[in-house]
């Protein structure tokens, strides 16, 4: 048994980016599925754990962190030593936070919304949410115009936080694979040891 459990849901790709840091980073942690469609996330004893009602949620001994991209940043700085998900040098973690709040952002607003209402019945524009998909696609793609991975010459925190949604939209809508860069870095990515596979939608 581990001293460390997230709490997550097989199908989110929010979740789904903290299992693939912890597997990379070599971690064991215990795992807990809580069930969003019966609604276990909005009850106690869940609740009392994120009163904002969502997974993930990590629990490392006394410490409790919700929201995957606090929980990335807290694995990296803490499970991390030799600094490889979030390195020391200021313009490197200040690339990360962009891509942290894209990953926020646009990501949402794009491919996690389209794939809320393609699988998940969500409801929301549907055009609009691949107008902003093709937005995030194009941006990705100039970004790794020059350099492999999003905030350098290695993989960090901010490919981490970008993968789990780009692979799973991708899957949904093939016209992405017009993104040959994107692609190319997706597939690089999967070849990273400790590589986490995607949910199965
Ligand atoms: N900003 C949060 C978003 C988490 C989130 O939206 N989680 C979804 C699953 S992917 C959830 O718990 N949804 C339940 C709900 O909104 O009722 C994060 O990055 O962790």
């Amino acid at each position: 048994m581990s001293n460390i459990k997230l709490f997550y849901y097989p199908m989110s790709g929010h979740s789904h980016k903290v299992l693939t840091l912890a597997s990379m980073l070599g971690l064991s942690i215990d795992t807990e599925s809580v069930d969003l469609k019966s609604g276990e996330h909005k009850t106690e004893p869940f609740v009392s754990l994120n009163p904002a009602a969502k997974v993930p949620v990590l629990v490392d001994g006394d410490t409790v962190i919700t929201d995957s991209h606090a929980i990335l940043f807290y694995l990296a700085r803490h499970y991390d030593p030799a600094h490889t998900w979030y390195p020391a040098d200021l313009p490197t973690q200040v690339e990360i936070q962009r891509w942290l709040a894209i990953s926020a952002g646009e990501l949402c607003t794009g491919p996690v919304a389209l794939r809320g209402i393609r699988v998940l019945g969500k409801p929301g524009d549907e055009t609009q949410a691949m107008q902003q998909t093709l937005r995030l696609f194009s941006l990705l793609s100039t970004q790794l115009e020059h350099q492999p991975w999003l905030a350098g010459a290695s993989p960090t925190l901010a490919d981490i936080a970008l993968y789990s949604y780009t692979a799973l939209i991708v899957q949904l809508e093939p016209s992405l694979r017009d993104f040959p860069r994107v692609i190319d870095w997706l597939a690089r990515f999967e070849q990273l040891p400790g590589y986490c596979s995607l949910p199965a939608k």
